[in-house]
């Protein structure tokens, strides 16, 4: 990462990432990003897959999620 995001807002990325996490088994999956948002078009998961799934391996981890999240900003 090339800056450090605050203690605050990390705090609240992971509950963000929690909550669409509904398994708990600290991934977000396509399946996962659907049911918490549900009106996502097909094209904006193709997008995040894209720009956010840095190892590919077709889920979102914590460090994923943050690194996008933050970058937001
Ligand atoms: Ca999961
Ligand atoms: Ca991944």
């Amino acid at each position: 990462m090339t800056h450090e995001l605050s203690h605050e807002r990390f705090e609240t990325l992971k509950r963000e990432f929690d909550a669409i996490d509904r398994d708990g088994d600290g991934f977000i999956t396509e399946a996962e990003l659907l049911s918490y948002f549900p009106g996502l078009p097909p094209e904006a998961i193709a997008a995040l897959d894209r720009v956010a799934d840095v190892d590919a391996d077709g889920r979102f981890s914590l460090e994923e999620f943050v690194r996008l999240a933050g970058a937001r900003d």
